[in-house]
């Protein structure tokens, strides 16, 4: 029975996690299918508007000006850039164009700045989402207004490993402002990073998290952790192939109608784990070449894979999309 839950324990998600492999990909995908098309999967393309300098402290972050990664800083990006990549993205056939920038917050004069990017975006057809550090419930109310379709705010991590990993904004800080974008009616796109270094019960317990938010994120993304040098966590033990699809079949049973993200960590990922997430229950993926600072498998290489596995791209789930195919 495909019933939302929001009071899982622990122990329920761990014995999900001891699932022999098959009965847990079986639940994973036969939940998967009640709500969604098998063989539909959303893409989304990102564009980093704003890169690099970034105050914060992220561990597995090249933004960090406190890490020793090379990424060369830039001011915000000007209109016309970004409505450039927004046309590539949709004539690539992505369905949403997710803008991200190396902030803590942003300042109310960033923001307006960043409004007239999502109403731009808006106007060619296409989905937004961006992802701007914390906000102010008034930030998030001006936001709706531009019309933003999703804010993404991840926890990144368990409550308990949080501290090891970032100690510039707390856990609390992050739940504040995925509430304020909750309560101004944006779409929440919330999940994490595995392959930090974290435990099994660090991955039970972030699960935890946001299967037990007041209302699941409409878009859970989970990212594999891209290594880059000059981070803490460049060398970090990686995580092993089949567990990382163990994480996407549990996201899937415990969020059965949020769409699910295969995010970062692609390039590291061959075809086969990547189509053992799809089976699993991801249905989403970001779309070109580059993440925000690193690579991503390029769009031919995907469409090789979505025609292998017979996955339909494009703007399935995007309502936008659909709307401007039958005006
Ligand atoms: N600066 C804003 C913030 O952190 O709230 C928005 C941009 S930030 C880069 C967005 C998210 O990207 C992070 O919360 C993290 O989950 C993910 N991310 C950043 N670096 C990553 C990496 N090396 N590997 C995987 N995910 C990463
Ligand atoms: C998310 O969960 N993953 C994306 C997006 N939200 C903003 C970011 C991935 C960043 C990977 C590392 C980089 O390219 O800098
Ligand atoms: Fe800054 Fe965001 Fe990177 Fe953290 S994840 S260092 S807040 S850009």
């Amino acid at each position: 029975m495909n019933t939302v839950r929001h009071d899982w324990s622990r122990p329920e998600i761990a014995a999900l996690f001891e699932l022999p492999f098959n009965d847990l990909l079986f639940q994973a995908h036969s939940l998967h299918r009640e709500t969604f098309d098998p063989n539909q999967v959303q893409v989304s393309t990102l564009l980093s508007i704003k890169t690099g300098a970034c105050p914060e402290d992220c561990g597995y972050c090249s933004q960090s000006a406190r890490n020793q990664a090379e990424t060369e800083r830039e001011r915000l990006l000007p209109l016309n850039e970004v409505i450039e990549k927004a046309g590539i993205a949709k004539n690539n056939g992505a369905s949403r164009f997710c803008m991200g920038a190396a902030w803590r917050n942003p300042t109310d004069k960033n923001l307006d700045k960043v409004i007239e990017m999502i109403e731009a975006v808006n106007a060619i057809g296409l989905e937004t989402c961006v992802t701007l550090g914390m906000l102010t419930a008034n930030q998030t109310k001006k936001l709706k207004i531009a019309g933003l379709d999703y804010y993404n705010h991840n926890l990144d991590t368990s409550p308990e490993y949080y501290g090891d990993i970032i100690t510039t904004r707390t856990y609390q800080d992050r739940l504040d402002t995925l509430e304020h974008v909750r309560d101004a009616g944006i779409n929440v796109c919330c999940g994490g990073i595995v392959g930090m270094g974290e435990t099994k019960t660090d991955r039970i317990s972030l699960l935890q998290q946001l299967a037990n938010l007041p209302e699941h994120p409409e878009s859970v993304p989970i990212n594999m952790l891209v290594q880059v040098e000059g981070t803490p966590l460049h060398g970090v033990e990686k995580i092993e192939a089949l567990d990382f699809v163990r994480t996407i079949a549990v996201a899937r049973i415990l969020m059965p109608k949020s769409v699910v993200r295969l995010s970062a960590g692609r390039t590291e990922m061959s075809d086969e784990q990547q189509a053992l997430c799809f089976f699993a229950g991801a249905n989403s993926i970001f779309y070109g070449d580059r993440l925000l600072t690193t690579s991503n498998p390029d769009e031919d290489q995907d469409q090789l894979l979505f025609d292998k596995l017979g996955i339909n791209a494009a703007g399935a789930t995007s309502q936008k999309l659909n709307a401007v195919a039958t005006v």
